[in-house]
This record gives structure tokens, sequence and C-alpha cells, in this order.
């Protein structure tokens, strides 16, 4: 086995390296992956250019990256259900599992869940990482190592159209067509819902969010005047929706899903570019549900199934690929926004 392990490292506000790092040593219970894939995140971004995501500040030095998959390299003691060159996807946040909220099932919500690269811990952009056995998912024959990282977005697409509510017929807005309104948009579709309406600032996500499935597209610029909008939306679903996914965070947004959601619906709000915001209260008073998402709980297993079934073409949200040796390029592609990209993907140990 190599003695190298290329890792991308953050030293502080805008100083990604690469470097070497030692090879970890699987514990109990772990594996020592030979990363494949690791999709580039918004927040990943926001760690290199802003250093910090609310309070939460980058500890430096800190390896980065979250969106993963690998091959096993080996196996800790313990390990039973997977053996040396198993591909895998990673869920990247291990519970405590001993919390009320690790023993109520809901595992996200766990204070001291170790999430790998969220500050204080390092991530997985690197050659070689160790993770525990049992976030590890097998994948199967005919699933690739690329749709293996996108588990992870998917996932949060998934997550939030469970929140939401998202059945057979559902009519669904989705707000903000960037990566997490498109796994949005296909997790709703994969669900069933019969009509999506997304929406957007910039026209070529629109023309990309067609190839997922958005039966319709609406442009919107900035300032909008968000009840003329939500009339707008009414009028091209023909009614208004039963369920409104925000992923931009915005207070425009926020208030756009309120007013343009039916009585008794649901707002979901997933992306969070804003931390406080001015909306209507009346909606609420026609029982209107405002909902917020924390990550995904549960939903790997469904992430996989949806994209082993081929019912969804995720790959397709990659537009870049660069091998570990362009990572910094590749951040530079993903801050500039440079050709467009939606989902970059870097590949840990190809050349
Ligand atoms: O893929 C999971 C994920 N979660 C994000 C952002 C990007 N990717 N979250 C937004 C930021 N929060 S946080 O609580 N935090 C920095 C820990 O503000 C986590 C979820
Ligand atoms: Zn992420």
């Amino acid at each position: 086995m190599a003695s190298q392990n290329l890792s991308a490292v953050l030293h502080g506000k805008n100083d990604l390296r690469l470097e070497q790092r030692p090879i970890p040593e699987p514990g109990e219970n772990e594996v020592l992956l030979r990363m494949a894939c690791v999709g580039i995140c918004g927040s990943d971004v926001h760690y290199l250019t802003h250093g910090k995501i609310g309070d939460n500040a980058v500890e430096v030095p800190m390896t980065i990256g979250h969106e993963a998959s690998g091959v096993i390299a080996k196996v800790g003691p313990g390990v039973k259900h997977l053996k040396v060159g198993d591909r895998v996807a990673i869920e990247p946040g291990v519970p405590c599992r001993k919390c009320d909220f690790c023993k109520q099932g809901s595992y996200h919500l766990c204070p001291d869940i170790f999430f790998c690269g969220t500050p204080p811990h390092n991530g997985n952009l690197s050659q070689y990482y160790k993770h525990a056995a049992d976030f590890c998912y097998k994948l199967p024959e005919h699933v690739s190592l690329e749709e293996g990282a996108l588990l992870e977005p998917l996932s949060v697409g998934v997550h939030a159209c469970r929140r939401a509510g998202v059945t057979l017929g559902s009519t669904v807005l989705i707000l903000g067509a960037g990566p997490i309104g498109l796994v949005t948009l296909i997790a709703a579709k994969a669900m069933g819902a019969a009509k999506v309406l997304i929406t957007d600032i910039n026209s070529h996500r629109l023309d990309v969010s067609k190839k997922f499935g958005a039966d319709y597209t609406l442009r919107v610029s900035k300032g909008i005047e968000e009840k003329q909008v939500a009339n707008e939306i009414r009028a091209i679903l023909g009614v208004a929706p039963d369920i409104s996914i925000d992923c931009c965070g915005m207070e425009s947004t926020v208030v756009l899903g309120l007013q343009a959601t039916r009585q008794n619906g649901v707002v979901v709000v997933v992306g969070l570019a804003e931390t406080h915001a001015r909306i209507p209260l009346r909606p609420l008073f026609y029982e209107i549900d405002l909902r917020g998402i924390f990550r995904y709980c549960n939903e790997y297993p469904m992430a996989l199934e949806l994209v082993a079934s081929g019912k969804t073409n995720v790959k397709g949200l990659i537009t870049h690929n660069f091998s570990m040796k362009d990572t910094l390029k590749a951040f530079s592609t993903a801050v500039s926004g440079e050709g467009n990209p939606i989902k970059i993907m870097i590949h840990c140990n190809k050349d």
C-alpha cells in the first residue's frame, strides 16, 4: 500500500493546500477507504472563501470534503459486512449513538455528531480516509463511484421531500435551481410529484432543470413583488402548490413560498443564505406549516435505491471532473462559476 496520503487541507481563508498526511489506521468497526470521488459542496466553497459558516469557524489546518465514495482498502476489527475491494458510498455524519436524539432515531440532530469536513472535523478530500463501517453503503455493480458520491446531496433532496410530505400527485414549487434545487427536483419526481415548477434568476439553470424533469420553469428577477410572482406561479400550475421547497433560503424566496402555497400546505426551507427574515404571518393562520431541515437521516439507503433503480440520471449533475492534483483548479472553477458548474467532481486516486 502507498505510504503517502495527498489531502486538500484548508490553512485559512482562501488558503487551500495539497499536502501529504499520514494514512490513518482503521480502529474497531472502522474501515480504511482508498478514496474515489469527492464532490464539491457549496459549504466547502464557503469554508474556503469565508473561513466559516455562521458561527462554525474552520479550525486550521482542516481537510475539507464530505460528498464522497471510496473503495475498502482495509477493515478494522469487528467489521462484518464489508471486505477489501468493496465500493461504497460514505455517509459523512457519524453520531454518538447514545444521546436521546440518537436513541429516538433522529441521529442527524445528535449534538456530538462527527460530520466529516465540518469544523472541527477533518473531511475526506484525500487519497485515504477512515470511517465508521456502518456508515458506508456497498454499491451494486451497476452503480458507479461518481453516483456513490452524489448520494450525499441526493439524500438532502430526499429528506427535504419527506419533510414536505411529497407524495403521488403532489404539486410542488421549488425555489432555486442550484445543485440542491436540482436534487430536490429529482427526489420530488421520483416520489410521485405530478407537477413541479422550479424558479431561478438564472435561465441556464432553468434549462438544466428541464433535463431533470421540471414540468414548468419560471425565471424570476431580484427585487420581486412576491404576491405578483405567487399569482404567476398559481396561473402556470392552474392551482396553488401543495408544497413549496425553498432551496435558496433568502427572505424573498421564503416569502414567495409562503404567499404561493395553498391553505394547509407545507413550506420547507432547505437553504439558509440569510439567517434572519421578515416573513408574513398570515399564511400560518391558514394552517400552512413552515418547516426546516437539517441534512438527512436514514435516507442514504433510499437515495441509493433511487439511483440503483435507474429511475433517475443523477450523473447528469456532474459538469466538471478534476484529478486530485488539480484540486485548486477545481475550487477556483467553483468560486468563479466559469463554465456554469453544477457538480464538480474530484477523482482522488486517478490522474
Ligand atoms: O451536505 C450536507 C450539507 N449541509 C449543510 C451545508 C452543506 N452541506 N448545512 C448547512 C450548514 N449547517 S450548519 O449547521 N453548520 C455549519 C454545521 O450551519 C449544516 C447543514
Ligand atoms: Zn454538503
